[in-house]
């Protein structure tokens, strides 16, 4: 298999309150897991895709074959952006939330005034994506920018497929699988809640890498 479901860098409860342990359980297991099997099915015998990192493979979807770039989008978006999603976050006692520091600290304030400034903008893409996405912050042209896309369309596919584009350096899963069983249809307060496992110290590194 070309692409395997990425162990949790912590336990299932490990973000309660703010994510309980059923939504994690279900949402890596059975909706990440779900991704990786779609994606490695919708590839299989094809070792010019199989051969090729997922971020490859999204970030070129005109270089798929027609019979395979729907479900490479959506599986290989799902499985791409899930991975980011489990890594960003850390418990809070082992140093989740607070405020970025140094070079990306520095950027967030220069670009959107204030750090509760980018916050306020950042929940605001994720509120107003219709259905099912994403709320982002990337690195696109040397600058920070926020923007979402729908269902699991990353912006490393671009604007004429996802609508927004650039690198990933935040992600929110704005699903409704990503928050229901706790917070029902109150996604501002998944949102709101979200902040206290975000990990900062990852976030820099992606950031860093991205530049
Ligand atoms: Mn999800």
């Amino acid at each position: 298999m070309a692409y395997s479901l990425p162990v949790l860098p912590y336990d299932f409860s490990a973000l309660e309150p703010v994510i309980d342990t059923q939504t994690m359980q279900i949402h890596h297991g059975k909706h990440h897991g779900g991704y990786v099997t779609n994606l490695n099915n919708a590839i299989a015998g094809k070792p010019t895709l199989e051969s090729r990192t997922v971020e490859s493979l999204i970030g070129d979807l005109a270089s798929v074959p027609d019979d395979t770039r729907t479900a490479v989008r959506n599986n290989g978006g799902g499985h791409a952006n899930h991975s980011m999603f489990w890594r960003i976050m850390v418990p809070k006692s082992k140093g989740g939330g607070g405020e970025p520091t140094g070079e990306l600290a520095m950027a967030i304030k220069s670009t959107f005034g204030s750090f509760s400034d980018f916050k306020a903008r950042f929940m605001d893409a994720g509120a107003k994506r219709f259905g099912s996405g994403w709320t982002w912050l990337v690195l696109k042209g040397g600058k920070l920018a926020i923007g979402s896309t729908a269902n699991q369309d990353n912006p490393l596919m671009g604007d004429a497929i996802a609508g927004f584009s650039g690198k990933p350096v935040l992600g929110l899963d704005v699903w409704e699988h990503a928050y229901y069983l706790k917070y029902q249809n109150r996604r501002a307060d998944y949102m709101n809640a979200w902040w206290d496992v975000v990990n900062w110290t990852k976030v820099a590194e992606i950031y860093a890498a991205a530049k």
